[in-house]
């Protein structure tokens, strides 16, 4: 074996290891979310067999329904983490109220918010799609956590990331000390470091992507934005219609994300806490911006735990452009 080959658990230990204080707590809360990470990933490359293997609804061999797959995600995530004593309370796009962790299990300090499962409409296309996470510290005085421990800002997370069920399996995360990338390598099911230190190139790709179908339903702003960056910018334009992919690849090659609010979404469509803030931490700690079109998206401090959110990230410069022209514009 190449002796840099370098696995997220010897990352983790190493990162550890510079910080005399720590537990070993974090390391372990990551480790948990690899796992989920493998087992979810091993299903979602089953999907395109499902006619064979049976739909969701349907029984499989062992008598057993089988489960939709973001609903199987879900209890995976919330099974790897619900015993370990790390955790004090979750959150899941899937559910929804905040998730206390069960008296007959010890709790811990952290609090785990998710999307299991984004961009599941994708699936049936196999078009990749992405689980999403972000982990903050207990502020309650319960043991077990209360609404407030999930309703921080952004800017409180400690860590954040996704996995990305693409051409193959990556798991991205920082924990505020720069974003890191890991591929998991499905011979030895390991995640191993492929992308250290991820920053979103200078100069970016002059790329933007929204759903324009929606363009009618725009504000003025919006409008003007993106005739401005298609005409006078130069822009090309991508769009995946899954979040974690398309933050992926603007991570990748830089380039400017948005879901605007419209007339039928007056506050777009994706999730504060489950999707924007933890794609904005990433996209933050690797040199971008992300925001809601009017402020920085990581100091929204959500007042319910399933509130919506407009969402602009990507490079820095192309960010500051979107907040000036939605200011101008009657945004
Ligand atoms: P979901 O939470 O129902 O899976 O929807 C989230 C997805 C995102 O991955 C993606 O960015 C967005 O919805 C696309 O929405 P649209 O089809 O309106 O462009
Ligand atoms: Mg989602």
């Amino acid at each position: 074996m190449n002796s840099h080959v370098v696995t997220i658990s010897r990352f983790l230990i190493d990162e550890e290891r510079r910080h005399p204080e720590a537990t070993g707590n974090f390391t372990s809360l990551l480790h948990d979310i690899a796992l989920a990470a493998k087992l979810i990933g091993r299903e979602v490359n089953k999907a395109g067999l499902v006619d064979i293997l049976g739909a969701a609804g349907d029984e499989n061999v062992h008598g057993e329904t089988v489960q939709k797959l973001d609903q199987f995600a879900n209890d995976v995530i919330y099974r790897a983490l619900d015993h370990t004593g790390l955790v004090a309370c979750m959150a899941s796009e899937e559910n929804a109220g905040f998730i206390p962790i069960p008296d007959k299990f010890p709790a811990g300090d952290y609090v785990v918010i998710f999307d299991p499962l984004d961009g599941s409409s994708n699936i049936d296309v196999n078009v990749s799609i992405g689980t999403i996470f972000s982990i903050h510290r207990k502020i309650s005085d319960g043991e077990r956590g209360a609404l407030e421990d999930c309703l921080q800002p952004g800017s409180r997370q400690v860590a954040a990331g996704y996995v990305l069920y693409g051409s193959s399996t990556m798991l991205v995360f920082t924990s505020g000390a720069g974003v890191h990338g890991f591929t998991l390598d499905p011979s030895i099911g390991e995640f191993l470091l492929s992308h250290p230190n991820m920053r979103m190139p200078e100069p970016p790709a002059k790329v933007y992507s929204v759903n324009e179908a929606y363009y009618r339903r725009w504000t003025t702003g919006q409008q003007r934005l993106v005739s401005h960056l298609k005409n006078e910018g130069g822009f090309g334009s991508r769009y995946i219609g899954s979040f974690v992919a398309d933050i992926h690849r603007i991570l990748l090659q830089g380039g400017l994300f948005m879901y605007p609010s419209d007339d039928k979404n007056p506050s777009g469509k994706l999730r504060l806490l489950y999707e924007a803030a933890p794609l904005a931490m990433v996209v933050e700690q690797a040199g971008g911006r992300a925001s809601t079109g009017s402020m920085d998206l990581l100091d929204v401090e959500p007042v319910e735990l399933h509130q919506r959110t407009p969402i602009y990230m990507g490079s820095r410069a192309f960010v500051d452009l979107a907040e000036a022209m939605l200011a101008e514009g009657g945004g």
